[in-house]
């Protein structure tokens, strides 16, 4: 049920692998500051991870680790909508109105379109190229105000806003344009241990940092991160790799620690290899607990279950609500 006056949030996750620490600093991490004080819907992107037809088989348990994991990391499905999306028929209803006001040109220039179209060929498929339609319906389904994303989200973002403005300019005022959230900072962009690109659940897994990772697998990830040689000069700028290993530092270790490292790096002294320790150790600290607390989750399929029935339920009331609305306004009411 809508409570009123609370402002509307919305934000999903595709189940294409395991989650990672780029997962949780980009959206995760959000989601559970704002559950205290919004009306948030949080999602299973299923439908999502259908582009790359994955085998049948790995959906049920890469939906129930993305569950588990969201609540393993803080998310309190009594305080949220937390559901999976193909349990709301609502949304490709939705989905199918706003592709009539997306052209094909502005989805072919869509910067993770041309990427993923490039990197595979042979599958570029309508699913694929629609993507940011399917994501729109997503959000204006229930009038979400705020998103949660990390920054490779904006674009997506910018889309949904564009679709909105579309809808309401032809059928009258009916969704409120979302915008990207990160509490007044920039939306962050976790990279990945090679210095190539982001983190990811399906790319670069020796270079990205997962919450299912075990101690010594972090620790050996950590390890191989690219450094190269310490500065010869004072004060010198960062060179991107070492700037990444600070960013990381800053995620999960003390100021004090990240502040000797910095001093040592300004007068030439730092030693890669003991920084890379001490990450290491600050990572595990950060990840194990959530490691363990999801497993113990996921063996508890009545418990999950229980919980996507009950999430679909809270989220079906607010999306019947929205649809009904979209399709009188678009015409598409001829019973009454
Ligand atoms: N490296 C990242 N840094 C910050 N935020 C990130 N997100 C993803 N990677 C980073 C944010 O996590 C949410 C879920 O996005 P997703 O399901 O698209 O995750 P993914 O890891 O990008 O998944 P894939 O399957 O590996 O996707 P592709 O193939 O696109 O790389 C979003 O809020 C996202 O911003």
């Amino acid at each position: 049920m809508h409570i009123m006056g609370k402002e509307i949030v919305v934000s999903g996750i595709r189940s294409t692998g395991f989650l990672h620490i780029g997962n949780y600093f980009g959206a995760i991490k959000n989601y559970i500051r704002m559950q205290e004080d919004y009306q948030c819907y949080f999602f299973v992107a299923d439908y999502h991870s259908l582009t790359t037809h994955p085998d049948p088989a790995s959906l049920k348990p890469n939906v129930y680790r993305v569950l588990a994991e969201n609540i393993a990391c803080g998310l309190d499905p009594e305080k949220v909508a937390l559901y999976v999306q193909s349990d709301i028929p609502e949304i490709p209803e939705l989905y199918l109105m706003l592709n009539m006001m997306a052209y094909k040109g502005e989805l072919e220039k869509t910067a993770s379109f041309k990427d993923k179209a490039r990197a595979n060929p042979e599958n570029v498929n309508a699913g694929l190229l629609t993507y940011p339609t399917l994501m729109s319906a997503d959000i204006l389904i229930h009038k979400g105000q705020f998103v949660p994303v990390g920054k490779d989200q904006e674009q997506h973002l910018e889309m949904a806003r564009t679709f909105a403005q579309r809808f309401n300019f032809r059928y009258g005022d009916t969704f409120p344009e979302p915008h990207p959230f990160n509490f007044g900072a920039d939306l962050v962009k976790i990279p990945s241990l090679d210095g190539k690109g982001k983190m990811s659940k399906s790319e670069n897994e020796n270079a990205t940092l997962y919450l299912a990772d075990t101690d010594d697998l972090i620790r050996k990830k950590v390890m191989k991160a690219v450094s190269g040689d310490a500065p010869t000069e004072m004060n010198s700028s960062k060179p991107e790799v070492i700037e990444n290993l600070f960013s990381l530092m800053n995620l999960v270790s003390e100021p004090a620690i990240i502040e000797n490292f910095e001093t040592h790096f300004n007068n030439c002294t730092i030693r890669y290899g003991d920084m890379k320790k001490q990450l290491a150790e600050d990572m595990v600290k950060f990840i194990a607990p959530i490691r363990e607390k999801a497993i113990a989750i996921q063996e508890d399929t009545s418990y999950l279950q229980g919980i996507m029935k009950m999430g679909a339920a809270k989220a079906r009331e607010s999306a019947a609500k929205t649809l009904a609305e979209a399709r009188k306004n678009m015409g598409i009411n001829f019973y009454c």
